[in-house]
């Protein structure tokens, strides 16, 4: 009999998927699935796949024996090279309905410039973004809306949240005052948000992810603070999140720091469609070729001088547009 369900872990050539009959299998793929395609991308965790069972050798209780057509997937730039020399592309997560980017008000730092690379990189695989805003308690929530206001004003999605304030912190002069109503953390606009959802959190290491995913759903237990020594030394590791079930319908994974969110896929000419508030003035360029760096008539900068469109965005535009220019394309 078989019985269709979702792969929530995928761990060297075995999957974890929890069916629809309720049961969680783990699970080894039809050959034929994998013989294809390149092995990495043939299956991630948030494909729909359909199992067969299998009597029990050893743990393995099921057979993957068909994958769902993916609507739309979170991937990457895979530091692998094929037989020919070609860059391969990985897919991190499939079926992705949308990609949260937790940054911190501080420790670490909050740069805007990595946060634009991100949005690019969602906005050129159409994914449906949420900006979290973390540890507004360290800097109070007027400064923490002033450092994410172009993003507001572009139109993103922002939520704004801390942890709950234990005694200890609440009696430490150097910790400002809790800005944000114990009520009203953010967290319950956040899980409204994921509802029905496949969702990756990510972001800077220390940004608070785990925490915030402790807080979505307690008990879950992720490890909060502990720091994965390759990440942080920005060696590559196979990025292979693990969903988790926030209700029957809502699921989402926590990516441990993801330094390889390369841009992928993305050319200088088309950069300028990924920068939502720059999109509108392009087409009242002079030239249609516009790289909006240095033309005379380019729209773009004139508004960057009326200040329709923020400076430090607009900076950011440019480095990026330059640093593709560079990059070979594929
Ligand atoms: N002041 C303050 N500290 C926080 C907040 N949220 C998390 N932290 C602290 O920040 C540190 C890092 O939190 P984690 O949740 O482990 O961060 P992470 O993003 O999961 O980090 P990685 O797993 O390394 O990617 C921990 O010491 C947390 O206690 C917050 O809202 N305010
Ligand atoms: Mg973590
Ligand atoms: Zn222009």
């Amino acid at each position: 009999m078989n019985t269709s369900g979702l792969v929530t872990k995928a761990h060297s050539g075995f999957f974890t998927v929890v069916c629809d009959d309720g049961q969680t299998r783990v699970c080894k793929a039809a050959g034929r699935l994998t013989k294809a395609k390149h092995k990495e991308d043939a299956l991630a965790v948030g494909d729909r796949v359909t199992v067969e069972s299998v009597l029990s050798e050893d743990w393995v209780t099921g057979r993957i024996v068909e994958v769902a057509p993916r609507k739309r997937v979170l991937a990457r730039r895979d530091p692998v090279i094929d037989a020919n020399g070609r860059e391969i592309r990985q897919v991190i997560v499939a079926n992705l309905d949308l990609v949260v980017f937790v940054c911190a008000c501080a420790e670490p730092e909050f740069h805007s410039r990595m946060l634009d690379r991100y949005l690019v990189g969602a906005e050129a695989q159409k994914l449906p973004i949420v900006i979290c805003v973390t540890k507004v308690d360290l800097v109070g929530i007027a400064a923490a809306r002033a450092m994410f206001a172009d993003y507001e004003r572009i139109g993103y999605k922002i939520i704004y949240t801390q942890r709950s304030m234990t005694n200890d912190q609440s009696l430490n002069p150097s910790i400002p005052h809790s800005p944000i109503s114990p009520q009203d953390d953010g967290v319950d606009e956040l899980r409204a948000l994921l509802h029905g959802k496949i969702s990756v959190l990510t972001g800077k290491s220390g940004v608070g992810k785990s925490s915030l995913m402790n807080r979505l759903k307690p008990g879950l237990g992720q490890e909060v603070g502990a720091v994965s020594e390759s990440l942080q030394k920005g060696k590559h590791t196979t990025v292979a999140p693990q969903l988790f079930a926030l209700d029957s319908e809502s699921w989402l994974a926590d990516t441990p720091g993801l330094r390889a969110y390369a841009i992928w896929d993305v050319h200088a000419e088309e950069l300028d469609a990924y920068y939502p508030e720059i999109t509108p003035f392009i087409r009242d360029c002079e030239y249609s070729n516009c790289t909006h760096i240095n033309e005379t008539g380019c729209a773009v900068i004139k508004a960057v001088q009326r200040g329709e469109v923020s400076a430090a965005r607009y900076d950011s535009y440019c480095r990026l547009r330059s640093e593709l220019a560079r990059q070979k394309r594929w």
